[in-house]
């Protein structure tokens, strides 16, 4: 079987793009994998968190991975701090990553911005950690959205070359095909692989954006969420009916995803249905359909916030399942490295 490794940071206001470029496969992907979700606290702190905000972000994203369907009995799903094998691998592997491959990673040039002697090494080092989450479990598949290509370009890369590196000391210890880690594969699927501000179609909805109008959050209730999808920049042109019309057009282009996302139909069905028309009109069709789709789930996510001690449950749970995995897979990895030990 296939085996699913994704992780998303707690670092508050869980959004619409984490939900449609991620979290929707990661339910999709259960019915044929066994899947690992995790919440990526490691991550978290490569920027600041306050630790008491920290806290409730990890249950939110927890909150947040079954309300919108993942079974966190049949899969797995934990907390990265809990399972200390992920932050092991990481350290193998800032010993195989070379430098050259991290200085091209642009999202650390984007988080760290112009003051770079400022930003933590945690920051620097997050796609070494993030190739440690995967490979610890040897997992096949990860469905993440577009911004996240390029790392898991990296984790390719950092597998094959532990692989060739150690190859005959991966041989030597019973893998007899030298492939110790996988190639995972990137899934980036769906018509909203990259959902953009709602302020801004040139820029990707993030959590981080300063404008809360910039992002539709999975807690957000009925009425914010239409507030949000009524204040959404367009331009003024009506909608186009063919797909190739929506070119230049990142803001109508957004919305149209959006809408073809979470309807689970193509964008050439939502322009066939739309086209022609006014903004106000699709407008108001993508609030119904947004607080449908999303109400439900913003309202789960609430009642399980509450229960605080059901969803420490299933991490502890989640946290000591995930172990056993990583921990039969960093047996190998130092047997393969050369490490002394038992
Ligand atoms: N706008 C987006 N469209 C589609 N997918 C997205 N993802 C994030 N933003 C979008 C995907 O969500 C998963 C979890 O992301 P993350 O928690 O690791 O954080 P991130 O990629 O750094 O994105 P954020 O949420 O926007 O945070 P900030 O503001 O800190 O940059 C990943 O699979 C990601 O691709």
């Amino acid at each position: 079987k296939e085996r699913v490794f994704s992780g998303v940071q707690p670092t508050g206001n869980l959004h619409l793009g984490n939900y449609l470029g991620a979290i929707v496969n990661f339910v999709k992907m259960q019915s044929r994998c066994e899947c690992i979700y995790c919440v990526v606290d490691m991550h978290a702190i490569t920027v600041w968190q306050d630790p008491a905000e920290l806290r409730k972000s990890i249950r939110e994203v927890a909150a947040a991975f079954i309300a919108a369907g993942i079974d966190p009995k049949t899969h797995i799903v934990f907390n990265q701090s809990q399972v200390p094998e992920h932050a092991e691998l990481a350290w193998v592997f800032n010993c195989v990553a070379r430098l050259g491959w991290m200085n091209r990673m642009t999202q650390f040039k984007e988080k760290a911005g112009k003051d770079r002697e400022n930003a933590s090494l945690g920051l620097y080092a997050y796609p070494s950690l993030m190739a440690a989450d995967i490979l610890v479990y040897r997992a096949t598949h990860v469905p993440i959205g577009e911004d996240q290509k390029q790392h898991l370009e990296l984790t390719r890369d950092i597998a094959q070359k532990f692989n060739n590196d150690y190859k005959a000391d991966i041989e030597a210890a019973g893998f007899s095909d030298g492939l110790f880690f996988p190639m995972a594969e990137p899934l980036i699927t769906g018509p909203a692989t990259r959902v953009m501000s709602l302020r801004d179609g040139t820029k990707k909805m993030s959590k981080s954006d300063p404008s809360d109008y910039s992002r539709i959050a999975l807690a957000d209730d009925a009425d914010t969420i239409a507030q949000k999808i009524k204040k959404a920049k367009t331009d003024p042109e009506p909608l186009p009916s063919e797909e190739k019309g929506l070119e230049g057009r990142p803001e109508a282009d957004n919305l149209v995803g959006i809408y073809a996302a979470l309807a689970e139909e193509p964008k050439t069905a939502v322009l066939s249905q739309f086209g022609g028309g006014q903004f106000s009109a699709f407008k108001t069709a993508l609030i119904d359909l947004a607080v449908a789709k999303l109400g439900p789930i913003g309202a789960e996510m609430k009642r399980l916030t509450g229960d605080v001690s059901y969803i420490d449950g299933i991490l502890a749970d989640g946290s000591a399942r995930a172990r056993v995995l990583a921990s039969e897979t960093m047996r190998s990895v130092k047997e393969i490295v050369g490490f002394v030990g038992k």
